[in-house]
């Protein structure tokens, strides 16, 4: 019997949803960083195997959206909730109390009433006794909401611990059915878009607090070339737009010196991660209030909408 069905990451940001997908689906499908708020936009990771297929969906993590930016990453973790079979609800144990970030997950969880995995990561940074404890607030909260969690499965991703009970538990849950996409794909993310997510995780990396949060990054042209020695060379120019003017110095830096940091760095990984050569030209540009205009969020809106 073939099981397949979508499956919903969801949590707080910063829980390590991206890095979980990426593990199991054996490639950086999405960018993951130390700072909450990296995904902006949903992502498919597929892992397929002889008895289930599973679609994972990364979502962006939960939080207040402060502009249309955050409002659209919002509308991604509600599309991806009410289209997925079964829901794994993610969470840092080392935030051992439930917030009101966290009450909100749960009460949207609760209201959809699908089934949902309580997976409790990070717990290489915790000693057993706080782990139970935590699994204990967990039900109880729920509890008192009529709701139970189908399964509660603890892991960390950093020490490849509890993932292939996690697999077994959600291909349990799955209903029988052939597999969705093809075996050989893995994701709907294109070339150009891991181009540009990279390019922002490095942003997310280098740059101090509240910087990356304005920026975006726009492929502007993408060709691919054989060189003289028969290697494949992606030849990429890209745009880093700030929503202030004051952010363009410090992403360009003391003598261009953090553009050069960003475009190395970003290429290095890339080179890793699409497996070609690559000649990679950043340039950085002003567009005031970008995260607030449609036309701007037009690959946000699109994904989290399902358009
Ligand atoms: N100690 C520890 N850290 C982890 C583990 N898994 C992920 N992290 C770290 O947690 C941080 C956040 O990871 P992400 O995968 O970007 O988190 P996210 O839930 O996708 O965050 P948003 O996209 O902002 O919603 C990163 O620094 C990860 O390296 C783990 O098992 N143990
Ligand atoms: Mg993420």
């Amino acid at each position: 019997m073939y099981k397949s069905g979508y499956v919903g990451v969801v949590g707080k940001p910063n829980a390590g949803k991206s890095t979980l997908i990426n593990k199991l689906v054996g490639y950086k499908v999405a960018i993951t960083t130390p700072k909450p708020q990296t995904t902006r936009y949903n992502v498919k990771g597929v892992v397929t195997t002889e008895s289930s297929q599973i679609v994972f969906i990364d979502t962006p993590g939960v939080h207040t959206p402060k502009h249309k930016l955050g409002e659209y990453m919002m509308k991604g973790v509600t599309s991806a909730v009410k289209e997925t079979n079964l829901i794994i609800y993610l969470v840092d144990c080392t935030h051992s109390t439930i917030d009101q970030a966290a009450e909100k997950v749960i009460q949207d969880i609760v209201k959809l009433n699908k089934k949902t995995i309580l997976c409790i990561n990070k717990i290489d940074k915790i000693k057993k006794e706080k782990l139970f404890k935590i699994i204990q607030t967990y039900n109880d909260y729920v509890h008192k909401l009529n709701f139970d969690f189908v399964d509660i499965v603890p892991i960390s991703v950093y020490k490849n611990d509890g993932l292939d009970v996690l697999l077994k538990v959600i291909e349990k849950n799955l209903d029988e059915s052939e597999p969705l996409f093809d075996k050989d794909e893995f994701t709907d993310i294109t070339e150009r878009e891991i181009v540009e997510e990279n390019i922002r995780e490095k942003l997310l990396n280098l740059l101090d607090e509240e910087v990356p949060h304005g920026l975006t990054v726009e492929v502007d042209s993408f060709q691919d070339v054989t060189n003289v020695n028969g290697d494949l060379v992606y030849h990429i120019v890209a745009n880093i737009i700030c929503n202030k003017d004051t952010y363009k110095p410090i992403v360009i830096g003391k003598g261009g010196k953090m553009l050069r940091h960003i475009t190395n760095s970003s290429k290095l990984d890339l080179q890793k991660i699409l497996g070609v050569k690559i000649n990679l030209k950043i340039w950085v540009k002003v567009r005031e209030n970008w995260t607030e205009n449609d036309n701007y969020l037009k690959n946000v809106k699109n994904r989290n909408l399902n358009k």
